[in-house]
């Protein structure tokens, strides 16, 4: 054992400025219920449900019990060739859940491999059905898909690109963003002006012909580029248009899926049914990594119906279907269910919405917009140092005790569904405060 005081140097940490973090981190030791405890032992509101994924709150003991128990009776199964029990359950629980006729689910071990797979899927479904010639995919700008290869390809997040962007995999199209500051700002719910947006899809397919396209793949709501809400009819659209031109759509509901949004799917809140739902983070309240990727019934017949029992889909992780991840993911969908989670998450939405919306007027705000319990306010910019108002904001948010997300100058919210509105009340009185002391 060494006795020289902890260093924090080794550890490279993702998506973190390093340099910045190692000289003034904010550690964090213990979770519990809507609050995470600093080393120290001070208590810090979670109003971004660790990083949008724990969605039960922390440290439920049902939840806890279950991964303890599987720990101690399977550690590891191979998901290749052999099986267990458990995952097929929870396969069909999850499939319960998803819109009628996507009743399949190929598990992953994260957001990022959930996306990959299902662009490989959508790919090798076209090849499939006698279409080899649709390879070319459609993501959107501002979409943030993960970290994949295929992920940052699709994705639109300029930063995500510019250290790879000689190795972006080829035939990808992006649809503008749905962000209209200066038409929708201080929306409530779905955005009224936007929804032509949708019709730049038509204008990318008459370009390369629709005979050559797989797949569109949009978040709902757009999480990580600072809660983007869709346009009031826009999702819709995009769905007419692929269905018209045989084109799959694939919901990347990593962030929106189990309850976010009151429902269980986006899918589910705007009525919008995708080809492929893509999902991670809530379905484990975030406990042990695991993602899950649903396809529609035509789309898994598609690769079932050819003759012989080969391999039908070349794809596939060590730990697909972990039971510690099946067994976290099980008890995570009871407790939704037993203790009404996702009507509780519709409940409060009208509340989270009055208490963020009153924030209007402070100084620097420029937008505040929410759906379900996902919100953001957006600040203005400090002259020539894009983010660094974000950044100063969270930091003193964090001093403050709450615990919130940033993406350059846009704060996001995204609680445990657990939440009560007095931490509501606390979140938004906090953030007052700091912007009213100033100096951020
Ligand atoms: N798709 C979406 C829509 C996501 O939000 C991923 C894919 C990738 O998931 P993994 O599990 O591979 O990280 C995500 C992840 C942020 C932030 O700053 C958001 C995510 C990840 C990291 C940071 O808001 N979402």
């Amino acid at each position: 054992m060494s006795d020289k005081k902890q260093s924090l140097e080794s550890f490279w940490m993702p998506f973190t400025g390093n340099r910045a973090f190692k000289k003034n981190p904010r550690l964090v030791a213990r979770a519990n219920g809507m609050y995470y405890y600093t080393p120290d032992g001070r208590e810090i509101l979670d109003m971004v449900a660790g990083l949008w994924c724990c969605n039960a709150g922390h440290g439920h003991p049902s939840i806890v019990a279950a991964i303890q128990a599987q720990a101690a009776e399977m550690d590891y199964a191979p998901p290749f060739g052999f099986g267990h029990p458990a995952a097929f359950e929870v396969a069909e629980t999850l499939t319960g859940l998803t819109p009628a006729g996507m009743d399949h689910v190929f598990f992953t071990n994260s957001g990022s491999e959930s996306v990959d797979t299902a662009l490989k899927i959508a790919l090798a479904y076209q090849k499939e059905r006698g279409q080899p010639s649709r390879t070319r995919l459609i993501g959107r700008e501002r979409g943030y898909h993960g970290v994949g290869f295929g992920g940052i390809s699709v994705g639109g997040i300029p930063h995500n690109r510019k250290q790879f962007s000689n190795s972006m995999i080829p035939g990808v199209d992006h649809l503008p963003h749905t962000h209209l500051l200066d038409r929708n700002a201080y929306s409530r719910g779905l955005p009224e002006h936007g929804v032509e947006l949708a019709d730049a899809l038509e204008a990318i397919l008459t370009l390369h012909d629709p005979s050559n396209v797989a797949a569109v793949i949009v978040e709902p709501i757009a999480g990580s580029a600072g809660v983007l809400i869709p346009p009031r009819g826009y999702l819709k659209r995009l769905r007419e248009i692929c269905t018209r031109h045989d084109i799959l759509l694939i919901f990347d509901e990593v962030i929106t899926g189990f309850g976010r949004l009151g429902s269980n799917f986006a899918a589910q809140a705007f009525d919008v049914v995708p080809d492929i739902i893509t999902s991670a983070k809530g379905l484990t309240s975030g406990t042990v990594p695991m993602g899950a990727v649903f396809v529609r019934d035509e789309i898994y017949n598609e690769f079932m119906s050819k003759p012989g029992s080969a391999i039908e889909l070349f794809h596939g992780y060590t730990y697909s279907a972990h039971p510690l991840a099946v067994a976290a993911c099980k008890a995570t969908q009871k407790v939704y269910v037993d203790e009404g989670l996702f009507e509780r998450s519709a409940a409060m939405a009208p509340i989270f919405e009055d208490a963020l919306h009153s924030l209007k007027g402070e100084p620097n705000v420029i937008d505040i917009r929410n759906y379900g319990l996902m919100g953001a306010v957006e600040f203005a910019p400090v002259k020539g140092q894009p983010g660094a108002r974000g950044a100063a904001i969270i930091q003193k948010c964090f001093e403050a005790g709450v615990m919130v997300r940033v993406t350059g100058d846009t704060i996001a919210f995204s609680p445990p569904l657990i939440l009560e509105e007095n931490h509501i009340q606390h979140a938004v009185e906090t953030l007052r405060t700091v912007l009213r002391v100033g100096d951020v």
